[in-house]
């Protein structure tokens, strides 16, 4: 008999488990959120070079970096809102709740066809009739096929003169997330909420019913077309900053093969 971690080092090992990489590329050219006036805007990521095998220091090459915390694939703690302003900061989530199983809503048809797509509670609900609950302590990762636009910042943020057009969900649909028993929502696109949210009442629901509740956003994430509907695990590793509202984040998923 082995224990459930060698059995896994062992199926990792056996090509029975397999490790998908849900991280978007970090660079200067990671697309970021651009909120309107008269709103702050958070700085994209950049690389400042110290010394790289040069009189600066001739045997080492590093960076500092510096960034939002709310760049690229990223974490939201429930702290980012106002109605979680007295729950946990990035640095506080118990990492037990950084690892939990995942279910995939794919509605990249739907979101193709139009950008501005909502999901329902009728969808998860389908959703639920044919794949069994949304997973206690696991993520609903949904589906838009917006990662195949995050190479091109225009695309990826797709706005006119009405504002940005990008997939999200409905707040009826928010406000009964947040009574579900999940870790939070990931998704494609710069923030969980659609592009068009501001508009919403509330505005921003998905931030505002689920991080008001204790649960995370995670955002940006790419390769959800490797993930099966149920069954993976998925680890969301963000830098334990003190205080912090979010964090770029390293989100990993384990897939049976
Ligand atoms: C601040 C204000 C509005 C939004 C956001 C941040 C995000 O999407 C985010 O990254 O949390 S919509
Ligand atoms: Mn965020």
């Amino acid at each position: 008999m082995t224990d459930a971690v060698q059995q896994l080092v062992a199926a990792l090992a056996a090509g029975q488990v397999e490790v998908v990489d849900l991280t978007q590329p970090l660079s200067e050219e990671t697309p970021v959120l651009r909120l309107p006036e008269p709103f702050a805007n958070t700085p994209k990521f950049r690389l400042r070079e110290l010394s790289r095998y040069d009189e600066r220091g001739p045997a080492w090459y590093w960076n500092a970096f510096e960034g939002g915390e709310h760049t690229g694939t990223h974490l939201d703690a429930p702290i980012h809102w106002v109605s979680g302003q007295e729950l946990e900061d990035v640095g506080q989530i118990p990492p037990a709740r950084l690892i939990g199983p995942a279910v995939v809503i794919d509605h990249a048809d739907r979101a193709a066809a139009d950008p501005d797509h909502l999901l329902t509670v009728e969808d998860v609900e389908a959703f639920e009739a044919a794949n069994g609950r949304l997973p206690e302590g696991g993520w609903l990762l949904y589906r838009t096929g917006w990662d195949a636009r995050a190479h091109d910042e225009a695309a990826f943020l797709n706005a006119d003169e009405t504002g940005p057009h990008t997939p999200g969900v409905e707040v009826a649909c928010a406000r009964w997330l947040a009574d579900r028993p999940i870790l939070g929502i990931g998704v494609e696109t710069v923030g969980t909420d659609a592009g068009a949210a501001h508009g919403f009442d509330p505005p921003f629901p998905c931030h505002s019913f689920l991080l008001g509740a204790g649960k995370y956003g995670l955002t940006q994430l790419a390769n959800l077309d490797r993930l099966p509907a149920t069954g993976a695990l998925v680890i969301a590793a963000p830098l334990k900053i003190v205080g912090g509202s979010g964090s770029p984040t390293r989100v990993l998923a384990l897939v049976p093969r």
